[in-house]
């Protein structure tokens, strides 16, 4: 997150998880890969773009795993949890950068579940949620907090208050660019504030609910381009039809 603020205790964080990548299973280091949000005690949400790089063989190991129950996701406060990933389903019609990221959703199912005092599921948005142009919600993540400084990430989780952009005027910008702004996404800005690299997957979220996932954007917290996320409204029948199909599974 560029600009925003630290979070303090408060119900709205608690859904927010890290996803965190270790190199090396011998080694200590670890890295951030992503955030996610918990929906229910056993899956969380995430994009698709975070997970479609790795090999499944890597998601399904030690390699990688999901942080929650803590405001720190490197490990400097001692009561985080941590969740290793039982099962996941990216969804079929994501087709990457080429694409423009359309469809940038994922499940994951974890192996422990979400059961931390501060870990707490989140609604999701239903089909029928308005996306009002100008009301303001709030993006939460561990990513980078100078656009233009690698591995600039937070230790802390930070938010960002950001307000929905007007559809058309989200499209009409990326046009220019030949920058495709389907109807699977949502635009929001801030000032001078924003979601950037690391905070992927991570959780919008208004009236406490799950209105969007942090997908991509030109730039990070600049005056001319929106960020833009999964609208999760498009999602509901997806996501309760793969935890269906996926719970008989695992
Ligand atoms: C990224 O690189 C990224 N400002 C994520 C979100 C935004 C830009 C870039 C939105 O993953």
């Amino acid at each position: 997150i560029v600009g925003g603020r630290l979070v303090h205790k408060n119900d709205d964080y608690l859904s927010a998880v890290s996803i965190i990548y270790r190199p090396h299973l011998k080694k200590d280091l670890i890295k951030l890969a992503c955030g996610a949000t918990i929906i229910h005690k056993y899956w969380s949400l995430t994009a698709s773009h975070c997970l479609k790089p790795i090999p499944n063989r890597l998601i399904m190991s030690k390699h990688i795993f999901l942080r929650g129950n803590t405001t720190y996701w490197d490990g400097s406060s001692k009561h985080y949890q941590d969740h290793f990933i039982a099962d996941y389903s990216l969804h079929e019609d994501y087709l990457g950068p080429q694409n423009q990221f359309d469809n940038d959703i994922a499940l994951l199912k974890v192996k422990e579940p979400f059961t931390g005092v501060y870990e707490k599921p989140v609604c999701i948005a239903s089909r029928s949620y308005t996306y009002i142009e100008n009301t303001s919600a709030v993006v939460f993540g561990w990513g980078f907090t100078d656009p233009h400084k690698q591995d600039s990430n937070s230790k802390a989780l930070k938010a960002a208050d950001i307000r929905i952009t007007n559809f058309s005027t989200c499209l009409k910008i990326h046009e220019s660019i030949n920058k495709m702004v389907s109807a699977r996404m949502v635009c929001a800005w801030g000032h001078k504030t924003d979601s950037c690299t690391g905070d992927s997957g991570g959780p919008m979220i208004q009236n406490d609910t799950l209105i969007g996932i942090v997908s991509w954007g030109m730039e990070c917290a600049s005056d001319h381009w929106p960020g833009i996320y999964t609208r999760i409204s498009e999602f509901p029948e997806w996501i309760l039809r793969k935890i269906k199909s996926l719970s008989k599974t695992t």
